[in-house]
């Protein structure tokens, strides 16, 4: 009983923080792309091409979540991208406090798409908000198209689901439809995009989706600011 309580509360207390992170990104322009995935699924891959795809249309900044190391937040560092890294230790997700001592690092000046790459882990994310605008669930190919039943409460969250990796679906013998069947007993099927980080097919539908996303809210804080 007391262990049920004690989650409650921490759970309680992440979406307060979350909520403040909500209200400093609207404040300052920023869109934040929330990415999860299992281990290797392409994360940082589908991050890296995204941001290749935009070019200069927008700012970037980059989270990178992970137990140990900074190897991800190296490559980004290496391409010029404003990154942060966060070591969790021996946790299994990123939290909402976390993100907000990493996000207050940036300087923000234009309208931004902060991507945020959650540690891999297709269960513990699911269950901490962080102030994001949009969860994304990467799929990829080679770890089976079986994962949406077995994992259901990564996919109940997402509001775009990608499958990367396609260049290797045939090899895979990924079965397309089992894997939106899954999707779909979870909640109703969100956009879905088919991408390969490998050799680039499939952006441009999910870029051009983003982007959508980007609009909506850009334009909305405009208007919010103009009415001030
Ligand atoms: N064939 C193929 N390989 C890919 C693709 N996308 C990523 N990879 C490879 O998959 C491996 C893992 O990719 P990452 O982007 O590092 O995956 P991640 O999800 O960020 O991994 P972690 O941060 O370690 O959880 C790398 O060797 C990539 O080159 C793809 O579309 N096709
Ligand atoms: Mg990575």
């Amino acid at each position: 009983m007391a262990r049920i309580e004690v989650r409650r509360n921490i759970l309680e207390a992440n979406e307060n923080l979350a909520l403040r992170n909500r209200n400093f990104f609207d404040a300052n322009e920023v869109l934040v792309v929330n990415v999860m995935a299992a281990p290797g699924a392409g994360k940082t891959s589908t991050i890296l091409r995204t941001i290749e795809y935009l070019g200069d249309r927008y700012a970037f900044a980059v989270i990178e979540g992970d137990m140990a190391s900074r190897i991800d937040a190296d490559v980004m560092a290496a391409k010029g991208i404003p990154v942060e890294q966060i070591n969790t230790g021996n946790m299994c997700h990123l939290d909402a406090n976390m993100i907000g001592r990493a996000a207050g690092t940036f300087t923000y000046g234009r309208p931004t798409i902060l991507f945020i790459e959650n540690v891999g882990n297709l269960v513990c994310p699911s269950e901490f908000s962080l102030g994001e605008d949009l969860n994304i669930v990467i799929a990829s190919t080679t770890e089976g198209h079986d994962k949406p039943y077995k994992y259901p409460a990564i996919y109940l969250k997402a509001d775009a689901v990608l499958i990367n990796k396609t260049d290797l679906m045939e090899a895979m013998e990924f079965d397309r439809k089992m894997f939106c069947d899954g999707v779909a007993a979870v909640k109703p099927m969100p956009p879905l995009f088919e991408i390969s980080c490998r050799d680039g097919s499939g952006l441009d539908a999910w870029v051009g989706w983003l982007t959508g996303q980007c609009e909506r809210k850009f334009g909305r804080e405009a208007r919010k600011l103009a009415e001030r």
